[in-house]
């Protein structure tokens, strides 16, 4: 009997055909985008962890600081039973709340990644084996279905992934998630704040290039899925500050007139000198916002905790 659960409600091939189909969409349009999911392959997903660690990049840092120091008032004023975590990853993230969280009896991580979630469902029975884990291998964005656990429940939501949805998206998830709760549930949601300009383009055009690369590793992945032919040198990689929308764009910027070939889509893309790929939006908060894409969604804020220097947001909703 294995220690844990872990069911995939992905098909499998569940990758490929939406790959395929972003693809498809997003480079025939104009202006060309493409969803920030695909950045994720093992390479990807270790740029990323990379990025975590550079000076420029703040918003990891500063969501840990607020976990480590509101865990147990989180634990405390939730009680909750069940924590459900959508975007899991390592869980890392969420060790600080469960170590403190002395209520909790069943930890649900939902992810894309199988080996994330075994990884992490591993580690975590490990230093707590009383613990239940039924991990849920899925992409929370297309609808989630939960396995019956105890209440009340609280589900988490951080890194500020949710910045990477742009706001029509965000207020059809914010309701998707609403709709899996019952009265006395919990919403823990991390949001990146808007600040200074500089601040927030260096975050994203870190000086070592690892975020450059990291944005890059999309053509590389076409090109392997897809067998695209991309050059990643023809393209710049390009992060700016939307005043309007209030969010980061990441771009890659066509150094030269060229065509992409795509033989598996059967697609031939052009693109002229200057025309931008965009490829990921991450999208900063204001207390006044949160609180009211909340109650759109039908969730009543009830507490906001920044790090000391005011950077990040952990807000407790409750249904
Ligand atoms: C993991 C989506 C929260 O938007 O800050 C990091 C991804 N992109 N550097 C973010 C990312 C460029 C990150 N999230």
């Amino acid at each position: 009997m294995s220690p844990f659960l872990l069911t995939r409600t992905l098909p499998e091939d569940a990758t490929d055909a939406a790959l395929r189909a972003d693809v498809l969409h997003g480079l025939s349009r104009t202006p060309k985008t493409l969803p920030p999911k695909w950045f994720y392959d093992a390479r990807g997903s270790a740029l990323f962890e990379e990025i975590t660690t550079l000076p420029e990049y703040y918003p990891t840092r500063a969501e840990r600081e607020i976990l480590v120091t509101r865990a147990a008032e989180i634990a405390e004023i939730t009680g909750a039973r069940t924590l459900i975590e959508l975007g899991s990853g390592s869980s890392e993230k969420t060790r600080h709340l469960i170590d403190a969280m002395a209520t909790l009896d069943t930890y649900v991580p939902v992810d894309v990644s199988e080996s994330a979630l075994t990884g992490a469902a591993n580690a975590l029975l490990a230093q707590r084996p009383s613990l239940s884990v039924h991990a849920l291998i899925a992409d929370f964005t297309r609808g989630l279905a939960l396995p019956g656990t105890p209440g009340p429940r609280l589900v988490a939501f951080l890194g500020g992934t949710i910045g990477n949805l742009l706001p029509t998206e965000r207020a059809a998830f914010l309701a998707s998630v609403r709709g899996l709760l019952s009265p006395g549930d919990m919403l823990l949601l991390g949001t990146d704040l808007v600040k200074d300009e500089s601040v927030l383009v260096s975050a994203y055009d870190d000086g070592a290039g690892v975020t450059a690369a990291f944005n890059k590793n999309v053509l590389t992945v076409m090109n392997r899925e897809l067998e695209a032919d991309f050059d990643p040198a023809a393209f710049q990689h390009v992060a700016v500050w939307d005043r309007e929308h209030e969010w980061i764009e990441m771009r890659l910027r066509a150094r030269a007139d060229q065509t992409v070939k795509i033989p598996t889509l059967g697609l031939a893309v052009d693109f002229t000198a200057g025309e931008e790929l965009r490829t990921e939006i991450s999208a900063k908060f204001r207390e006044d916002g949160v609180r009211s894409e909340l109650a759109a969604a039908e969730l009543k804020l009830s507490h906001w905790w920044t790090d000391e220097r005011g950077r990040f947001a952990l807000s407790l909703s409750t249904a």
